[in-house]
């Protein structure tokens, strides 16, 4: 029975969020065909079978897991045959570091620059919501997170700077292949291309060749999803 991923699906057919990305490169890296369930950010009556809101929520027959960390367990545990995310229990529990490391910096640097960029691609009916929702989380309106990008973005590159030394001396974090810490990495890229110009890395950055390694996996999926160009 085919899996089927619930994802954040937002104008154009962008879909940003950076936990469901990490979903997605888990299904590919397993070989596991997935159907895409897209809903907007008006519609999670339709996720309410979960008990929660957010995506990615993964239905896999009478089964299903939601949160990204969850589902990639869930991956490796119901599907030990097919090529590993952890590469083994300690793997594993390093990729968890890397996972909250990624989401406490890496995406915590990216909100105030990503945010009111997510809001410019969103449909209208759902704008009023998204702009109540991160405005009180982030203490400032959409308009003030638009101030100095360029300020944001050089904070995002020394948040990276771990992974840009680890980078500067293997292919990926996890080593000679990616496994699912590169992908809780990657993910906060994808937010980015799908919705900002801006341009995250320098092209002499060890992370821009990771990345652009990334990009073009699994037949170029990332590459191929609706967004800006990454240069
Ligand atoms: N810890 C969760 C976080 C999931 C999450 O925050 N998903 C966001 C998309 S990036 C969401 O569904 N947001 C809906 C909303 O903000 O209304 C995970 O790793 O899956």
């Amino acid at each position: 029975m085919t899996l089927k991923l619930y994802t954040l699906r937002i104008a154009d057919g962008r879909e940003p969020s950076p936990f469901v990305w990490r979903a997605r490169m888990a299904l590919a890296h397993k070989g596991l065909a997935v159907e895409r369930v897209p809903i907007g950010y008006g519609e999670k009556h339709k996720l309410a079978f979960s008990g929660q809101g957010l995506v990615p929520v993964l239905v896999d027959g009478e089964r299903w897991v939601n949160d990204s960390w969850a589902i990639a367990q869930y991956l490796e545990d119901t599907y030990p045959d097919r090529p590993t995310l952890f590469g083994g229990a300690k793997g594993r529990a390093m990729a968890l570091f890397i996972n909250r490391w990624a989401d406490v910096e890496t995406l915590g640097a990216l909100r105030l620059l990503l945010w009111p960029a997510t809001w410019d691609h969103i449909p209208a009916a759902d704008q009023a919501y998204f702009r109540a929702d991160r405005e009180t989380k982030a203490g400032m309106t959409l308009e003030a997170m638009r101030a100095e990008p360029e300020a944001k973005i050089a904070a995002f590159r020394r948040v990276l700077e771990p992974a840009r030394q680890t980078l500067a001396r293997q292919p990926y974090l996890c080593g000679d292949k990616p496994g699912y810490a590169d992908y809780c990495l990657f993910g906060g890229f994808m937010w980015g291309k799908t919705v900002s110009p801006h341009r995250l890395l320098a092209a002499d950055d060890p992370i821009h060749r990771w990345r652009a390694e990334l990009l073009a996996a699994f037949d170029g999926m990332a590459a191929a999803d609706p967004g800006y160009p990454v240069d």
